[in-house]
């Protein structure tokens, strides 16, 4: 059905993923990675992809002539390209507003124009934060103490807010426009390429470099984990079933608080489980995060096949430990930038 399709960001975590997963499933599509190569995206998340059916091309979602030459021979874009860390947002959002928000609205402007079919990758933290489950009535099962598609939006970073930005437009080009587009807010997503920034790698390499990870706060904080693997089959099935104008969220029950991930990595790397540092909490933290998927469920038939995240986690401190190359490089400058925060 669809032949051509451009992915942007898709040199970074989750996009390459995606490209991986087409081009593993299905052979029929060739695909354009519109990816301008931050700090974040990196070549060698597509080494080795067959360069008939993969092409990158090094380049902004906000450059306007770019997109509208290579939307214009596409039957479908998957956007993916994103400022996405949030400890980023909180030093400088500058980038946040203009490649999220700027760079969105450019795409779906070029997708109106051909009438391409648009998937927008989004968050589950722009509807904010959740109660702990402890401190609900129902512990977490009751209506309302998940996220669904009627949540009310409340992001609380510029990183959230931007991304929610992104989704106000796509609804608004829909409803205006006609705009072909579908949206999804997945969860926090773990596995391999993920960037070293991010607290699961982060906590990993700072155990296979000889330095203590490290805890916001009290690590009560709570993230609904899914393995990537499992978001990109999710985003195809809604590319290819969901219906046109409609949201959904993406999640795989997966709930945990930081310092129960953390001592699961200590305990499976061999380490005492009290191994690390407590250091300053990141300013508007949010709580917690879980989402309802019951709507991808049951509407798409999609379901998470990486239903155990001890497995999941453990195939991911195996890819790191075997892949130094892919991160070292990079150590000492994410760690020197989280110091200079008390982090
Ligand atoms: P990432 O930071 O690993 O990758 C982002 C990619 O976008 C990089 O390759 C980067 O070079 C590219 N990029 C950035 N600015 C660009 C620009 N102006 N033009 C072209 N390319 C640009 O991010 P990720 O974790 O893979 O997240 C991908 C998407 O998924 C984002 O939209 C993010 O909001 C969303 N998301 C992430 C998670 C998560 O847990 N990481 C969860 C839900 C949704
Ligand atoms: O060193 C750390 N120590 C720590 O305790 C880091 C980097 C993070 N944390 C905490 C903060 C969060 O509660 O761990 C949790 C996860 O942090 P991040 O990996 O920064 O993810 P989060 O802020 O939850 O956002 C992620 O999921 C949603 C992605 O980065 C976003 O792009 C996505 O939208």
């Amino acid at each position: 059905m669809f032949k051509n399709i451009i992915v942007t960001g898709g040199a970074g975590f989750i996009g390459s993923n995606f490209v991986h997963y087409v081009v593993n499933n299905h052979p029929e599509v060739h695909l354009t990675v519109l990816d301008k190569l931050t700090y974040a995206g990196n070549k060698a998340n597509l080494a080795g992809l067959p360069e008939d059916r993969v092409k990158l091309v090094v380049g902004d979602i906000c450059d306007k002539g770019l997109v509208d030459s290579l939307v214009k021979d596409a039957d479908a874009v998957v956007h993916y390209a994103a400022e996405s860390h949030n400890d980023n947002s909180l030093i400088d959002p500058t980038p946040f507003i203009q490649t999220n928000i700027v760079g969105t609205s450019v795409l779906i402007n070029a997708c109106r124009k051909y009438n391409v079919r648009f998937h927008h990758i989004s968050t589950d933290e722009v509807y904010g934060d959740l109660p702990l489950r402890e401190d609900l009535p129902g512990h977490g099962e009751g209506k309302g103490e998940k996220f669904t598609p009627d949540s009310p939006y409340r992001p609380s970073s510029p990183y959230s807010s931007s991304k929610a930005s992104s989704d106000l437009l796509v609804r608004a080009w829909v409803r205006s426009f006609g705009l072909r587009a579908t949206i999804s807010n997945c969860s926090n997503n773990y596995g391999p390429y993920q960037h070293i920034e991010k607290f699961i790698p982060r906590q990993i390499t700072n155990i296979l470099s000889g330095i203590r990870p490290k805890l916001y706060g009290t690590g009560k904080n709570v993230r609904d984990w899914i393995h990537t693997n499992d978001h990109s089959r999710a985003v195809w099935t809604i590319l290819t079933k969901g219906k046109i104008g409609e949201t959904y969220l993406i999640g795989a029950d997966g709930e945990k608080n930081n310092k129960e991930v953390l001592e699961m990595i200590l305990e499976m790397m061999g380490q005492p489980k009290d191994a690390y540092d407590h250091v300053k909490d990141r300013p508007g933290h949010d709580l917690r995060y879980a989402i309802d998927a019951t709507k991808l469920r049951t509407e798409l038939g999609w379901k998470p096949e990486f239903t155990d995240f001890k497995t999941g986690l453990k195939h991911t401190i195996d890819w790191y430990t075997e892949h130094r190359d892919w991160w070292e490089s990079q150590k000492a400058a994410v760690e020197a930038k989280y110091a200079k925060q008390g982090q």
